[in-house]
């Protein structure tokens, strides 16, 4: 709005051109979103534990965790709420890419949401139920998937990293693969959501990445220079990946070791939803396993888990999945866990940033 409402005015008050950059907006998003958190913060987890939104801890897990009891949960409505009013701040609003965005990020939200509320203020203790929710994710998705097909200007190919020429084009099929990154991405950060911050630093250091990959694709010069495909108007996402990485900061704020609030399915959901909806739209699909490697490990660290655990009738990989628990069990102090974690997410964030220059 701010754009809409400031740039027109340029021609009298000639300062006002700054808000014509697409860099500007992204660095007073970011700004703004993290205000928001970091302000409205204290209020919402009041109210959180007012509304006894507190988490129950199952016994089942790592006994550290019981202490965690009671710990309000469904943070992910500050950072959602701090996320779109940043984005209908400072990006603009006539672009296709922004309005996709916050679609993701509001439906994966609201899904969320209605998981928690069951769970958390009904007390029922399933939540949504897992097929209910997989079917929900499936729905929302496909709507993303065919408004990228059905817009002019999107291409159905996908880029495959370290190999320029290879482009293969989907055709309709992007409407199942977009379903697949985006509902993946999604559960994935569900799953990864199990120690402070855990989620939330990872989701920073995605959303910064791929801030810069928004901005390169955007841009006719870097994009030609960077031998990457060139997608008009796909930099307006770098203000909404702007937005993400503030919020995100403030969120962490609170949910540092030791969390005074978790970001619940609401959080999760939408976070992870949101990530695999900016691979898509700044075509950078496949790198995604890489940049986000961290929910990928946690995810696998599952599949792995669940599946040797069936074919032997009990026995296990690792000492509990997510791969976190795993840590735990063997005595790691949780910010020990983290922090490395995070290590692992910034290092495979670099290494997917180099792809930019090796292809
Ligand atoms: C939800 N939720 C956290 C919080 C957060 C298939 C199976 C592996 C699924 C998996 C599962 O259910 N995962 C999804 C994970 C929970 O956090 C809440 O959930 C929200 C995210 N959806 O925002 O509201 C707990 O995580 C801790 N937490 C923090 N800090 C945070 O900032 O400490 C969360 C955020 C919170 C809190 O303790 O209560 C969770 O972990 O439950 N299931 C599991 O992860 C379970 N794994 C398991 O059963 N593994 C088995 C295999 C055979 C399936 C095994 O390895 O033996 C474990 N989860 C827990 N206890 N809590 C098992 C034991």
């Amino acid at each position: 709005m701010i754009y809409h409402l400031l740039y027109p005015l340029h021609t009298s008050i000639s300062a006002f051109n700054v808000f014509r950059y697409i860099t500007f907006r992204t660095i007073y998003a970011s700004l703004t979103a993290f205000i928001i958190c970091f302000f409205l913060g204290p209020w919402v987890i009041k109210r959180l534990r007012q509304m006894q939104v507190g988490q129950f801890i199952r016994e089942d897990g790592p006994e550290t965790h019981y202490k965690k009891s009671g710990t309000p949960t469904m943070g992910g409505v500050l950072i959602i709420g701090a996320v779109v009013a940043a984005t209908l701040l400072w990006a603009n609003l006539t672009n296709f890419y922004i309005w996709v965005a916050l679609l993701v990020i509001v439906g994966f939200g609201t899904i969320g949401f209605a998981d928690d509320y069951l769970m958390q203020v009904k007390k029922r203790s399933k939540g949504l139920g897992a097929r209910e929710k997989f079917l929900l994710q499936t729905i929302l998705a496909t709507v993303c998937g065919v408004l990228f097909y059905s817009h002019a200007d999107f291409s159905t190919q996908v880029t495959v990293p370290f190999l320029k020429n290879m482009q293969p084009d989907l055709g309709w099929g992007y409407i199942l693969f977009t379903i697949l990154v985006v509902v993946g991405a999604s559960n994935a950060v569900n799953l990864t959501d199990g120690l402070d911050g855990l989620a939330i630093g990872p989701l920073i250091i995605v959303a910064a990445t791929y801030m810069v990959f928004a901005y390169v694709t955007g841009h006719v010069k870097f994009a030609q220079y960077l031998q990457i495909n060139y997608v008009a108007g796909v930099g307006e996402i770098s203000v909404f990946c702007g937005a993400l990485v503030g919020a995100g900061l403030g969120f962490l704020w609170f949910n540092a070791y030791p969390a005074q609030v978790f970001m619940g399915d609401v959080g999760s959901l939408a976070l992870g939803s949101s990530m695999g909806a900016i691979a898509i739209i700044t075509k950078q699909e496949i790198l995604l396993v890489l940049v986000g490697g961290l929910f990928v490990i946690e995810t696998l660290s599952v599949i792995f888990q669940v599946g040797y655990f069936k074919l032997t009738h009990g026995r296990r990989i690792f000492k509990m999945a997510p791969l976190h628990h795993h840590f735990e069990l063997k005595g790691w102090p949780e910010p020990k866990v983290i922090v490395r974690f995070w290590i692992i997410a910034i290092a495979l964030a670099l290494v997917a940033l180099s792809t930019l220059k090796l292809r």
